[in-house]
């Protein structure tokens, strides 16, 4: 079966990572000694046994926890540039990177110190392996819309670091619109714009999100496919949804991939794509989401490896002329 070689191998793009999701325990462990940081658990082991989840949130309270390494520059450098050579190893020739700089304001640690660091490995993964990356700034949705305000003040020195904005964190009970006036502020200001939206939360916060937030693309939106208005919202208007099947997965989405709603979605004409979330916790990069969703789904053929594909460099905040160098 010549499927998986022609996943692995063709050119494409990662929309939708979390770089603190792509901490892996190892990595966790080395940061913590680097920096003096005492961890709750005391190995590699103990960590990953920790990582079964029931729902979003059972996940973001390890996320947070693990980001608590990282403190300086060199941290989030690293961090990155890590993801990136496993990104690269997965032909993915563009990534556009979410991070949570609340996070880690929250703690001490100064933006700037995160931008500079991450914004130093897009540099260098640009130029030592051939990928391009974009950085999107997430507004944490648990927290006010004023903090999102002091945010984005905090990121203004660095406008020309910061291609988008983006709101994730615990989607139910923080819908979309409790974001309105950052987000129009955010567009006044030219920043990109996307927003988690029904992944847990329902497909009211997608119509919310495309409607009071005017985000360019959705990230998750698998719960779409229960309003068929909606549905055909998406399709008539071409909106990217930036799907994450072994988050869905390991997040109790969907009770198992052969139940995925994928194939629906793309079948429906919506322009999906397939992408890892937080990799470290999930199960795999971005090559697994793709062999792991395929070998479960039969409807799934090289038609649609090559939609999923296109898909994802089209819906990238990149230039259509400058996407010309990637087919
Ligand atoms: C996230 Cl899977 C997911 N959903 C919402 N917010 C997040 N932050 C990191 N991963
Ligand atoms: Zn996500």
């Amino acid at each position: 079966d010549r499927l998986p070689a022609l996943l692995q191998r063709m050119p494409k793009a990662e929309l939708h990572i979390h770089i603190e999701g792509s901490l892996e325990p190892e990595l966790i462990f080395a940061l913590a000694e680097r920096n003096g940081v005492t961890l709750a658990l005391d190995s590699v082991e103990a960590l990953r046994a920790a990582y079964a989840f029931t729902d979003l949130q059972s996940f973001l309270d390890i996320y947070y926890a693990g980001a608590s390494v990282l403190l300086t520059e060199q941290d989030f450098h690293d961090m990155a540039m890590a993801y990136f050579r496993r990104a690269a190893a997965d032909h993915v020739v563009h990534a556009e990177l979410f991070f949570d700089p609340q996070t880690h304001t929250e703690r001490g640690v100064p933006f700037e110190t995160v931008v500079r660091g991450l914004k130093r490995a897009c540099e260098d993964a640009e130029r030592e392996l051939g990928v391009s990356a974009l950085l999107i700034l997430c507004f944490l949705r648990h927290l006010s819309e004023e903090a999102a305000f002091e945010t984005l003040a905090q990121a203004l020195p660095h406008r020309d670091a910061i291609a988008g904005i983006g709101l994730d964190s615990s989607e139910r009970g923080h819908p979309p619109e409790k974001f309105a006036r950052v987000f129009a502020r955010c567009r006044e200001l030219g920043f990109r714009l996307v927003a988690h939206a029904g992944e847990e939360g329902p497909p009211a916060y997608v119509w919310s999100a495309l409607d009071t937030l005017h985000v360019e693309r959705i990230d998750h939106g698998v719960r779409s496919i229960d309003d068929p208005a909606l549905m055909a919202r998406l399709a008539r208007d071409g909106v990217p949804l930036t799907v994450c099947p072994l988050s869905n997965l390991k997040l109790c989405v969907v009770s198992s991939l052969s139940e995925h709603p994928l194939p629906a979605l793309l079948a429906a004409g919506l322009r999906a794509t397939i992408n890892s979330d937080d990799p470290a916790y999930f199960g795999g990069y971005l090559n697994r989401n793709f062999t792991e969703t395929f070998a479960a789904l039969p409807q799934l053929g090289a038609a649609e490896a090559y939609r999923l594909a296109r898909n994802s460099l089209e819906a990238s905040f990149v230039a259509p002329e400058r996407q010309a160098a990637w087919v």
